[in-house]
């Protein structure tokens, strides 16, 4: 029995009983996800997963070379089906997250009617009950304390979904560019694919060493975007295709991008980010929460620099094209 389709029967079913819908049904139908996802964690820990999993003794030194780090089969099939399930559900607007959504391409024109060009949804554990319990967010950090150090805090997530045919590269960036300057500049993000990550469908490419480099210059994409951009390009990146439930890590300062989707299926990444419980404490004081407080609250002005030094900034909210 398929996992995600079981919770899903469930969800819809305590709705209709419930007579719930609108923003009390996106309450309601995360609590199913709930124990669930405990029930996973508890069947194994995040500790003896990384002990079974054959290449963790070499994950320290190929992120400390390279800048990111490759992570087969971080989920098994029934443990991912959970996650599609959770993605699904936020991303038809069942569970709705419209204050956290919006077009990360909306620098160029429109290339799918009712789609983003490129769907980003922040902070899915504000939405799902319980989703930091779960295995993807325990194993991910898991990893980030094995690879940076024991003193890694969770500090958001987010979904970036590349629907079918929508053709809008993710810029070229590195992430730290979005962020406040931190006296500590160790953070990761943990990209975690869906379905299978190709070329056509905008699997990432990374710059091998990049994150040794110093920063590069950023700019918004378009005026008043509010993606990121800098100079660089596929010659001197190495593109990486996932397996479902695989993932890469990368640094706060490697530099990334991916192309858009030419193909007919969804690009899904569920994306986690660690950086020191110290310099999430830092954030915090300073006011910035990337966007927790809805996207609407985000304040450029404590965000990276290059939002200062451009001025004007506005993120839109998006809906699901069902509900728009
Ligand atoms: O999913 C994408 O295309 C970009 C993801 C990204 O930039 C990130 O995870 O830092
Ligand atoms: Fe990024």
């Amino acid at each position: 029995m398929q996992a995600g389709r079981l919770l899903g029967k469930t969800t819809r079913a305590i709705q209709r009983r419930a007579g719930l819908h609108g923003a009390a049904m996106a309450v309601r139908s995360s609590s199913a996800f709930a124990d669930r996802l405990k029930e996973l964690s508890l069947a194994k820990t995040a500790a003896q997963w990384k002990d079974n999993h054959p290449n963790h003794g070499k994950w320290k030194e190929q992120f400390a070379t390279n800048g990111y780090l490759v992570i087969e089969d971080l989920l098994d099939q029934e443990e991912l089906d959970v996650y599609k399930e959770i993605y699904r559900q936020l991303m038809e607007g069942e569970i709705d997250s419209s204050s956290h959504r919006h077009d990360l391409g909306s620098h160029v024109e429109q290339k799918q009617k009712g789609a983003e060009n490129v769907c980003q949804i922040m902070w899915p554990s504000v939405y799902v009950d319980q989703l930091e319990c779960g295995p993807l967010h325990q194993r991910t950090g898991e990893i980030s304390r094995t690879i940076l150090g024991d003193d890694l805090d969770f500090d958001f997530d987010m979904l970036i979904a590349k629907d079918p045919e929508t053709n809008t590269p993710t810029p070229w960036h590195q992430d730290e560019s979005y962020w406040p300057s931190m006296p500590d500049k160790r953070a990761v993000s943990c990209w975690v694919a869906m379905e299978h990550t190709t070329l056509d469908n905008g699997c990432m490419w990374f710059v091998p060493g990049s994150h040794l480099q110093p920063l590069r210059a950023h700019k918004p994409a378009a005026e008043g975007a509010h993606v990121l951009q800098c100079e660089a390009s596929e010659d001197e990146g190495v593109p990486q295709p996932l397996s479902p439930g695989s993932c890469t890590m990368h640094h706060g300062r490697t530099l990334h991008y991916s192309r858009g989707n030419s193909s007919k299926t969804t690009r899904r990444g569920f994306i986690t980010n660690y950086r020191p419980a110290a310099m999430v404490r830092w954030e915090r004081e300073l006011g910035f929460d990337h966007g927790k407080k809805g996207l609407d609250k985000v304040d450029h002005s404590i965000a990276g620099e290059v939002y200062r030094n451009a001025g004007h900034t506005e993120i839109k909210h998006t809906k699901p094209s069902k509900t728009a």
